[in-house]
């Protein structure tokens, strides 16, 4: 069975969600961040040499990187589900998103903290963070319009990988001015299986409503 290493409020919540989508059992392995640096645990060392969440651990491997995550359960325990046809055009656009999340999207945010704390002095950093964050929300709120998930009409492991640059969006930026992108936020955060892997992760700060 899937164990997956679950660090509160992290990148992990995505990977509890898709399980949950996909109906696949999985056991949980909660580790804590530090109260002060929001660090993970040194024991998350000893399951990967990264010690960052997510990780899962299945049939004796350990499987780090979300993208890599989600690739991994599609392909072993999705039946089809949650991917378009390998055949298909659709599936080279999943893999973008796939890759795009970690890749260039959620890059801008791991910025933003550490402009902040060098105050005024980051004034020509945070120029460039906004133009990235400006740059990269409104390609995927363009993406978004006219369709209720990034491939279409129905939700893909594609979403669940980019929903937590959704998050982080709805969070830490101001997202009125797209509208595509806070509806799409919205409308996977209400699913029953993104509600029940918030049951099975504990709290999550990025939930809202
Ligand atoms: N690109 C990696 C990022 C992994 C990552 O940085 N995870 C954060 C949680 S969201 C973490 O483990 N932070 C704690 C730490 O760095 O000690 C992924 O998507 O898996």
């Amino acid at each position: 069975m899937i164990t997956v290493h679950h660090l509160n409020e992290s990148r992990s919540q995505r990977i509890l969600w898709l399980l949950e989508e996909l109906g696949v059992p999985y056991d949980i392995q909660f580790y804590r961040r530090d109260a002060h640096s929001r660090q993970a645990p040194a024991e998350l060392q000893q399951v990967h040499p990264l010690g960052k969440s997510p990780v899962i651990t299945d049939d004796g491997r350990a499987i780090a990187e979300s993208g890599a995550i989600i690739d991994y359960i599609v392909r072993h325990y999705g039946k089809g589900r949650l991917r378009p046809d390998p055949e298909s055009l659709d599936y080279d656009d999943y893999v973008h998103w796939l890759h795009y999340a970690e890749g260039s999207a959620s890059l801008p945010f791991v910025i933003l903290p550490i402009a902040n704390s060098f105050g005024k002095m980051a004034t020509p950093l945070h120029r460039r963070v906004d133009h990235e964050l400006a740059l990269n929300l409104g390609y995927i709120n363009e993406r978004l319009r006219g369709r209720d998930f990034l491939l279409g009409g129905a939700l893909t492991a594609a979403d669940v990988q980019m929903s937590f640059v959704g998050e982080l969006a709805a969070t830490f930026t101001d997202i009125s001015n797209l509208p595509e992108l806070a509806a799409w936020v919205a409308r996977f955060q209400a699913r029953p299986a993104y509600r029940k892997a918030i049951e099975r992760g504990g709290p999550y700060a990025y939930a809202k409503g």
